[in-house]
């Protein structure tokens, strides 16, 4: 029986699957993932360095037109048939819990019910300041920003301090329900999928390993090799879009 068919027959047996995602995930989206060289302007920048509170702080107008121009692409942007998949799969399995780490609603459009976004969302600006949510729609210029425009954030109308993005920074801390919610599924499931992720950015990268470590068979999908090989069970090398409708068939 060749890998995939043996993929498909464990998730045919599990009770509780846990499907943690990353960029890969988006990037037969056309949205591209961190280890890509940016497009256009964007490539003098690294991304680590732009999704920063410091960023944001030194240069908010380069932070926020950024975020503006990563928006427009999700939006122009359509779930693949990974995701799809994906969302087909909360009716096969008896208990699903899908964890990303990806701030994009690509799952959400594919019609998942509840992902769990452990970096945020592009779509949920709030104040730097107070934390008062923001309208995304305000929030959206009618013009999508050209690679590398620089747009002044919006300010509260409350407190007057900047509009941020609504995702987790590097040095921020993550939604501690999320990270909880997700720490619980790891340890509670009885086989978990890795889709399309590096496993490099921590916490989010321990939740493979913690369903490992409890005793679940960990699948992942990934083109290339990434840092949760060794804790997997099996490495399907292929793209989400193509692997992941295989292991519903
Ligand atoms: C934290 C939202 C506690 C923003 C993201 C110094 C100070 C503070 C913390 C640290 C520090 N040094 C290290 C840390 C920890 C740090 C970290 O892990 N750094 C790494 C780089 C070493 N973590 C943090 O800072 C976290 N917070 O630790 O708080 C704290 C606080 C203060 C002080 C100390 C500690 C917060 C991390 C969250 C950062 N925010 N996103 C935004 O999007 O702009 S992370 C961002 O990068 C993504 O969300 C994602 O998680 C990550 C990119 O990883 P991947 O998703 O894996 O994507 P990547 O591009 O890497 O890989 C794509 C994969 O897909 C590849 O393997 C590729 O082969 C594959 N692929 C490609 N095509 C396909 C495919 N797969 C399938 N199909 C395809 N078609
Ligand atoms: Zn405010």
């Amino acid at each position: 029986m060749d890998e995939t068919m043996r993929a498909a027959a464990m998730l045919r047996e599990a009770r509780h699957v846990v499907v943690f995602t990353g960029a890969g995930m988006s990037a037969e989206s056309g949205v591209p993932t961190f280890r890509d060289d940016l497009t256009g302007l964007w490539s003098r920048y690294d991304a680590q360095r732009l999704a920063t509170p410091e960023a944001f702080r030194d240069d908010p107008d380069l932070v926020w037109g950024w975020y503006r121009w990563r928006a427009a692409r999700v939006r122009a942007a359509r779930p693949n048939p990974g995701h799809v998949a994906v969302a087909a799969l909360e009716t096969r399995v008896p208990t699903l819990t899908l964890i990303t780490q990806n701030v994009d609603d690509l799952h959400e459009r594919a019609g998942s019910s509840c992902p769990i976004h452990l970096h945020g969302s592009l779509f949920a600006p709030r104040c730097a300041g107070c934390a008062r949510p923001f309208p995304a729609e305000l929030a959206t210029a009618d013009v999508e920003p050209a690679e590398g425009r620089r747009i002044a954030p919006p300010r509260c109308a409350i407190c007057a301090d900047a509009i941020r993005p609504g995702v987790v920074w590097f040095g921020e801390l993550l939604p501690e329900d999320a990270l909880a919610a997700a720490y619980d599924a790891a340890t509670a499931c009885d086989l978990a999928l890795t889709i399309g992720t590096s496993g490099v950015v921590y916490p989010a990268a321990e939740i493979p390993r913690i369903a490992a470590r409890s005793g679940a068979p960990v699948i992942q999908i990934n083109p290339e090799r990434s840092a949760l090989d060794a804790s997997c069970d099996l490495n399907l090398r292929g793209g989400a879009a193509t692997l992941l409708p295989a292991l519903l068939r």
